[in-house]
């Protein structure tokens, strides 16, 4: 089952198992840009993670938690037909239904943000009630985009048609159309959060989800680009590292039960602090996943 799923023949997360015997977390890559509206280049992005993460610590002192603690398997990338915009989402949703059967909590690593779907649409099977939390800069709420309804720029909407609760809340986001914005107004899904503030509105918009199982979707682009410039379509005006953590600390009185990390392309960025960011991102999400039950 394994072998024909994954390749896993290059270089793992630091401090990952290859088998995932006792293991709570799963993860995979995803390596395919196909959709890309401006720079490709993201299906590098889970290959970049893995070789940077080497230079990280294990202990995260804003969680207080070590990954030495936690038992996670990294099973490399998914094999994909890079042809196929439609297979892409299939094949994802086969690999992440691997892991639910083998109660793995996944982290999925993209590649572009179109992949989400996949892990979404497996997931309502075993969390009917699942919400989407979404950092982002674009909103990605676009019906089509260049004649591809599975672009990364409507990934959100397809998600949505996936979610039973059809919640999501949109942490960030700084582009899109007017459209768009109309629609996350009207479904009161845009989260009020500025760099360098407070998260009083994330968890006033958290209340009534106290129990409900959440899949974070990161899209990378959510950060600065003066931080984080290894993205295909960079916004200024965008989110720095504290931001990222006072986030995650209002999160960890709640349940994410599966997370994705999108849209690093990681050789746009020739000082490599981009790789290095997302890594810590993965290393942040390793701590913070609840153990499936
Ligand atoms: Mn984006």
């Amino acid at each position: 089952m394994i072998k024909s799923l994954f390749d896993n023949e290059n270089g793992i997360f630091m401090g990952a198992k290859k088998n995932p015997d006792n293991c709570s977390i799963g993860i995979f890559g995803v390596n395919y840009d196909g959709t890309c509206s401006f720079k490709p280049g993201t299906r590098f992005g889970p290959e970049a993670i893995r070789q940077v993460s080497i230079c990280l610590e294990t202990y995260c002192p804003k969680l207080d938690k070590d990954l030495q603690d936690v038992k996670y398997v990294d099973f490399g990338s998914i094999l994909i037909d890079k042809n196929d915009s439609e297979s892409i989402i299939e094949s994802v949703k086969s690999a992440t239904n691997y892991l639910i059967s083998k109660s793995l909590s996944p982290i999925m690593l993209g590649g572009e943000h179109s992949i989400t779907r996949g892990a979404i649409e497996a997931l309502v099977k075993k969390y009917p009630d699942l919400i989407l939390i979404q950092l982002d800069a674009h909103a990605d709420l676009r019906e089509s985009y260049i004649g591809n309804k599975h672009s990364h720029a409507c990934t959100m909407k397809r998600c949505l048609e996936v979610l039973p609760e059809k919640k999501i809340l949109q942490i960030g986001i700084r582009s899109g159309t007017k459209e768009e914005f109309q629609f996350m107004n009207d479904n009161n899904q845009l989260v009020n959060f500025l760099p360098g503030g407070n998260t009083q509105e994330l968890k006033k918009a958290l209340l009534p989800y106290s129990n409900s199982p959440i899949y974070l979707t990161i899209d990378l682009d959510w950060f600065d680009p003066s931080l984080l410039a290894g993205t295909g379509t960079p916004e200024p005006g965008g989110f720095f590292w504290n931001d990222f953590e006072e986030i995650l600390k209002t999160l960890k009185d709640f349940r994410i039960v599966a997370s994705d990390i999108v849209e690093l392309s990681p050789e746009i960025d020739k000082s490599g602090v981009s790789s290095i960011v997302a890594a810590k991102v993965l290393r942040s999400l390793i701590l913070s996943l609840e153990n499936m039950q």
